[in-house]
């Protein structure tokens, strides 16, 4: 994914010209690093010869990215409860099932309560991923209130000694406020049974710039602990994971490389960085 191959191979070879660092800023501009990180970029390149160049390049980018942890957090209690936002189809559900099925083998004993209850498709969507994976999946009726469905899956989860809860929440516009009241409710009804230790914002690596402004929102209303980035396979645009820990100091804690369970792993910023910026 190595976003400045072509121009770091150009840059080795001269100095920096006024057409080099156009060029730069356009490539960072389509590469949705965001405007702040690209104008770092460039004022820290200016000053300096091609050969520290791509050193600049590589500290300012790491620089970027957040020193939070990017380990899952967890509370004194058991069950540890996340929960799964977002915008619709941004893949919410299948990270929920990669990431139960993740903890399941590393011997975790994992529970998915399906509080997306709006369509009864979204209920079938993740009860059969819980089947291949072999996690139970707690449902409601068709159109249940999610916060009932939640309530009942922490009470299980606590009752029958399960180490995570992971709760698959309907997609929803930032801009609906009686959507984001909803997901409010939903966290608010769980913490009368266990607190939610990780609320995951899972943003869509293709969705550039719309995706981060998303996120600032779901950020106010619910409060993030971190962020799922999905569809990073097949896209050249990477740059959006170290725009949006630049802008929300949110910590990226997992990826998504693709539609099957294994496409998804912890996010390694240290290789992140090397294959954005390797020769
Ligand atoms: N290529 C690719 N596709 C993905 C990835 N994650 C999810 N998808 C696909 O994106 C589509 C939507 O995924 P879902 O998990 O249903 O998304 P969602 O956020 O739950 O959708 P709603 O519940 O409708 O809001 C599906 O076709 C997934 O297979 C990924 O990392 N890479
Ligand atoms: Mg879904």
């Amino acid at each position: 994914m190595s976003l400045f191959k072509k121009l770091f191979a150009k840059l080795s070879r001269s100095d920096i010209s006024a057409s080099d660092l156009l060029e730069l800023e356009l490539l960072l501009i389509e590469a949705d690093l965001g405007a702040d990180v690209a104008r770092k970029i460039i004022e820290n390149s200016k000053s300096r010869k091609s050969e520290d160049f791509l050193e600049s390049v590589r500290t300012t980018l790491s620089e970027s990215l957040s020193k939070k942890s990017r380990e899952i957090l967890h509370d004194s209690k058991k069950p540890t409860v996340i929960l799964i936002i977002g915008v619709n189809g941004t893949g919410k559900t299948t990270s929920a099932a990669k990431l139960a099925n993740y903890l399941k083998n590393e011997n975790k004993k994992v529970l998915i309560a399906a509080a997306d209850t709006f369509r009864a498709a979204a209920v079938a969507q993740i009860q059969t991923w819980g089947e291949r994976i072999g996690i139970p999946v707690i449902s409601g009726n068709d159109g249940a209130d999610p916060a009932a469905v939640v309530f009942d899956a922490a009470k299980r989860a606590i009752a029958e000694k399960f180490d995570y809860l992971i709760i698959d929440t309907a997609g929803r516009l930032h801009t609906k406020d009686n959507l984001m009241a909803e997901l409010e409710k939903v966290k608010r009804v769980v913490e009368k049974v266990i607190p939610v230790s990780e609320i995951l914002f899972v943003l869509d690596g293709t969705t550039g710039q719309n995706g981060l402004t998303q996120a600032q929102i779901f950020n106010e209303s619910v409060g993030l602990t971190g962020l799922i980035v999905t569809k990073l396979d097949g896209s050249a645009k990477g740059g959006i994971a170290i725009a949006t820990e630049a802008a929300l100091d949110l910590p990226i804690k997992f990826i998504g490389t693709g539609e099957t369970l294994a496409d998804f792993s912890p996010f390694d910023s240290a290789k992140y960085l090397e294959d954005l910026t390797s020769l």
